[in-house]
């Protein structure tokens, strides 16, 4: 008994650390625990089977081997060797059968869905097109029913919308992981291009995530899906439209269209191998990981804040991303807070 209550005592302490590490994984926003759509959806409930399939196997299997170790323990003076069994034709039947119809039961919706959700709706007149693109370390997203509207960390998607989503990288293997949404998707390189689609009744923002070990910052590529009403998609697309705004100091806006332009894009100015900036300063995050509090997230801070920690030294936010820092661009402290500032102030309206 004392033995006992030792070995519990000994466990205390694990299972206190382990419910720790595991309230870790109470994101609420970035769980298949809380499906927001329905492809989401159907695949909890294949979990859901799945799970009580095991549960039930679980119980019967343990109930009888606690029964036959109880029921046929050697008695107090039973020394004969008990009789010697083998083989049970009915035993052996129903041991197959059972697993066997488990296994349908299993299998049917589970292929179902693999099709449902395999379905290519890129033709689909109805579905809105997204082209995804991946980089080390961050998502691309491109409109091509929309002049091939460029923008990079946040997918923004109208509701009650078929998505289609043409998933693809620019570098190495990532993969396409928004758990609210649907299960994850590798993108691939051009000849093995990977289709999805997803779609949300509900308006608000889905973290994703990339799911696929690619790089010394691939724990930070996150990316977010905002869900709106369809008014406010259309105003979105309309203010992407815009003319770009540069800084009001020529000078800087000189060295900010030479230095910065090269990678970046703002309006109808600059180039794509970084993510488009424009209207960086209403978006939720800086470069995925720096949260700005836009909607009071926990560790947020404000954008500007988020945009000097970025443009100080990048590679201390994002070890290996491939964005240089813009000091060895030239850029003085006092430069990088004023394009800091001009950045925050760049908002789209929708
Ligand atoms: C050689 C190309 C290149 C140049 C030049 C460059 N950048 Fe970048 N920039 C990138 C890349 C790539 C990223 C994405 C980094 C990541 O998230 O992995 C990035 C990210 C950013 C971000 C975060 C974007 C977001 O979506 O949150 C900002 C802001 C930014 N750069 C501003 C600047 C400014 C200002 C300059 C000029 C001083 C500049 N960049 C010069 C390539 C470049
Ligand atoms: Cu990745």
């Amino acid at each position: 008994m004392m033995k006992q209550w030792q070995a519990v005592k000994r466990l205390l302490p694990l299972l206190a650390v382990f419910s720790l590490l595991l309230s870790g994984c109470g994101r609420e926003d970035l769980s298949v625990l809380r499906p927001q759509g329905p492809v989401a959806e159907g695949q909890l409930d294949l979990i859901k089977l799945s799970i009580s399939i095991m549960v039930v196997v679980l119980i019967v299997v343990f109930a009888i081997a606690t029964y036959v170790l109880i029921k046929f323990r050697r008695k107090q003076g039973q020394n004969e060797v008990p009789e010697q069994v083998e083989g049970n034709i009915k035993l052996e039947v129903i041991w197959t059968a059972i697993p066997l119809v488990l296994v349908l039961v299993l299998a049917i919706p589970t292929i179902q869905k693999v099709f449902a959700y395999g379905e290519n709706d890129w033709e689909n007149k109805d579905a809105l097109q997204v082209k995804v693109t991946s980089h080390q370390f961050w998502w691309e997203f491109e409109y091509p029913q929309y002049d091939n509207l460029k923008t990079a960390q946040e997918l923004i998607i109208p509701v009650d919308k078929k998505i289609a989503l043409e998933l693809k990288t620019a570098d190495v293997l990532h993969s396409f992981w928004v758990p609210s949404l649907a299960g994850k998707m590798d993108t691939n390189t051009e000849g093995s291009i990977n289709y999805m689609t997803i779609s949300t009744p509900n308006a608000g923002t889905y973290i994703g995530k990339c799911a696929e070990l690619c790089g010394t910052s691939h724990g930070f590529m996150e990316f977010r899906v905002k869900a709106v009403d369809q008014a406010s998609f259309d105003q979105w697309i309309e203010a992407n439209k815009a003319p770009s705004i540069l800084p009001e100091d020529t000078q800087l806006a000189e060295k900010f269209k030479t230095n910065c332009l090269s990678c970046h894009a703002v309006g109808d100015q600059g180039g794509f191998s970084g993510p488009n900036l424009t209207g960086i300063g209403s978006r939720e995050t800086v470069a995925s990981i720096l949260l700005n509090d836009i909607n009071g997230a926990k560790g947020s801070k404000p954008v500007k804040d988020n945009l000097v920690e970025w443009l100080s030294d990048p590679e201390a936010v994002k070890p290996g991303n491939k964005m240089p820092a813009p000091k060895d661009l030239g850029f003085s402290d006092e430069e990088i807070e004023q394009i800091a500032d001009y950045l925050a102030n760049y908002k789209l309206e929708y």
